[in-house]
């Protein structure tokens, strides 16, 4: 027990298709580590992914297996809340109050309703515009201090703030103020094939994307065929985007130092490192693939977990609600 053990972490994910290794990197990685310290919940946020067009059959799998992965990454379903955002009904209550705080101003400025209304402009929706503010709602909601992202998701965590710190200012003090936690290390990691654009999920070229159940063989071919460039040296510079970024993987799954990967590797070339960085990723993302499986096939124990996760999110959840209800003047 640490004198953390009353502060209180909340993340989530899309369940938009399989997670990625810089979803593992940049997020998960973290939450396993903050189990023991912190009061942790982490969502499935499903009505986020509503914003882009789905197939409803195919959906409700992915949310499904989305906490397959999720608990085959490690989490640990007792010391961690592990929930869908839809089975909590306050985070859309919760939604509508901080969407009368927030202004159009600030939605606009976030980068990431401009990249994705880019992506799909025959589908610009409310909610892709308003997809921040729900952020807020499943952030404040729990009182929570500390938010573990990746960078990418700065600009809505800080979003996240400024609706709490206005609602406070205008209401009296309701909402703790939360924290962005990114790793030192990995908080971004690069598309294999452009190394100056983040990988992601949704990435049209999926040898950029090394995804947590891609195949020994997929994963090997995607490593060899990752873009570096001339100098043959395996040296952590800004100028070597691609080595630099392969390097960042290397050593967040060997759980070694930069300056460790590099000491290893300065003078054998490229081939050499990626050739061992595969059997790293293959080798590291083994027992992943085998407990994702045995969970994917144990659907009772699955709803087990996310009908406790809920029950228990939504005892906080409503704690929060009636203060807010009170705080804003409904009868
Ligand atoms: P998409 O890539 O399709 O935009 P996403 O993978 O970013 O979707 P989520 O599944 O909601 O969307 O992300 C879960 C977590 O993974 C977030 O904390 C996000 O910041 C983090 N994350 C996503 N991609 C990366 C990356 N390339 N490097 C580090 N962290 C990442
Ligand atoms: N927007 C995030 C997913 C997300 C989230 C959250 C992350 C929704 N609600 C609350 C942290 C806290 C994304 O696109 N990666």
């Amino acid at each position: 027990m640490t004198n953390n053990d009353e502060k209180v972490i909340f993340s989530g994910a899309q369940p938009t298709g399989t997670l990625t290794l810089g979803n593992y990197i940049g997020a998960i990685q973290n939450w396993k580590a903050l189990e023991n310290d912190y009061q942790c919940l982490y969502s499935i946020v499903d009505l986020h992914s509503l914003t882009i067009r789905h197939d409803p059959k195919a959906f409700r799998e992915s949310c499904l297996s989305l906490l397959a992965q999720f608990l085959a990454a490690g989490l640990d379903p007792e010391r961690n809340t592990i929930f869908f955002q839809s089975h909590v009904p306050q985070h859309t209550e919760l939604n509508w109050i901080l969407n009368c705080v927030a202004y159009m101003g600030e939605l606009n400025r976030m980068t990431q309703f401009k990249e994705k209304s880019e992506r799909h402009k025959d589908n610009i929706n409310a909610g892709l515009f308003t997809y921040p503010v729900l952020q807020a709602a499943d952030i404040l909601l729990y009182q929570t201090n500390l938010v573990p992202v990746g960078e990418d998701q700065k600009q809505h965590i800080e979003l996240a703030r400024d609706i709490a710190i206005r609602f406070n200012n205008a209401y009296g003090d309701t909402f703790q103020l939360p924290e962005i936690h990114v790793p030192k290390v990995g908080a971004r990691i690069m598309s294999l094939q452009e190394p100056t654009k983040k990988m992601s999920k949704s990435d049209e070229d999926i040898n950029g994307t090394i995804f947590l159940l891609d195949s020994d063989k997929v994963i090997t071919k995607k490593v060899k065929r990752a873009v570096t460039d001339s100098e043959n040296k395996v040296v952590y510079r800004d100028e070597q985007p691609g080595i630099k970024n392969l390097m960042t993987i290397y050593s967040k799954l060997a759980n070694i130092t930069i300056q460790q990967v590099e000491e290893k590797y300065t003078d054998q070339g490229y081939g050499n490192f990626k050739k061992d960085l595969a059997e790293l990723m293959v080798e590291s993302l083994r027992p992943f693939k085998e407990k994702y499986q045995q969970y994917m096939d144990n659907p009772d124990y699955l709803e087990e977990i996310y009908k406790k996760g809920a029950k228990r999110a939504t005892t906080i959840a409503e704690r929060t609600m009636k203060d807010v209800k009170e705080k804003i003047g409904l009868v």
